[in-house]
């Protein structure tokens, strides 16, 4: 680690209070699949909005990268207790994505499909946050095909699992339903502030 002598602290400060409760800084972006990495055809690839919108959309490869990108500047944190912090996301955000997608008012949750099955859901006031991004690149390189390339979620305010890899369809939903992890126990709300890991 590069910070040391700070006493009882282990980092200074301003670094200290961006740590969530049992988590602990890494510095080299860990890879946590579940199940194989999807082969991606730019040919067939889509991305898809579905459920509860007015008119169902979906873009190709070429028309999801021709959308206006942005960057965030974002600490991620996973339920497996590693932290990265100040990470630059590019790529689309989802506010901007959705510009001209009318969701319809009883819509409250969101759940991403990815490529391989995997799934996990979000109520509405977290993913449509202005921080939320679909993203392909990192600190200006193109995301690997071990984090979600071409194209995955970025979603700081909650725990990494709830930030889907590969993602190809985000369908929005009156009712709440389990993705994939939180099936199997983790816990539905997942903020890393208050260390919601499991249920
Ligand atoms: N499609 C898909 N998305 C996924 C996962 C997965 O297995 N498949 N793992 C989740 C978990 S548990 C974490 S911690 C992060 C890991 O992303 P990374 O491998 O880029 O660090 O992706 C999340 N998104
Ligand atoms: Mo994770």
């Amino acid at each position: 680690m590069i910070f040391r002598g700070f006493g009882k602290r282990r980092y200074p400060p301003e670094i200290e209070e961006r740590i969530p409760p049992g988590q602990t800084l890494t510095e080299k972006w860990p890879i946590l699949t579940y199940g194989r990495v999807p082969r991606f055809n730019p040919q067939t690839w889509d991305l898809r909005v579905t459920g509860l919108v007015e008119e169902e959309k979906r873009w190709t490869y070429e028309e999801f990268m021709a959308l206006p990108r942005t960057k965030v500047t974002a600490d991620i944190h996973c339920v497996t207790t590693w932290s990265l912090l100040g990470s630059e996301w590019e790529g689309v955000s989802v506010r901007e994505l959705l510009r001209d997608v009318r969701i319809k008012p009883e819509a409250r949750y969101v759940m991403q499909h990815c490529d391989g099955g995997y799934t996990t859901n979000l109520p509405l006031d977290i993913f449509l946050d202005d921080d939320v991004l679909l993203c392909y690149r990192r600190n200006g390189e193109d995301i690997t095909p071990d984090h979600g390339w071409p194209l995955r979620l970025v979603v700081p305010k909650r725990y990494f699992w709830k930030s889907a890899k590969w993602v190809r369809s985000l369908e929005f939903m009156a009712r709440d339903q389990l993705g994939f992890w939180e099936n199997l126990g983790y816990n539905n709300n997942a903020d890393p502030w208050q260390e919601e890991r499991f249920s």
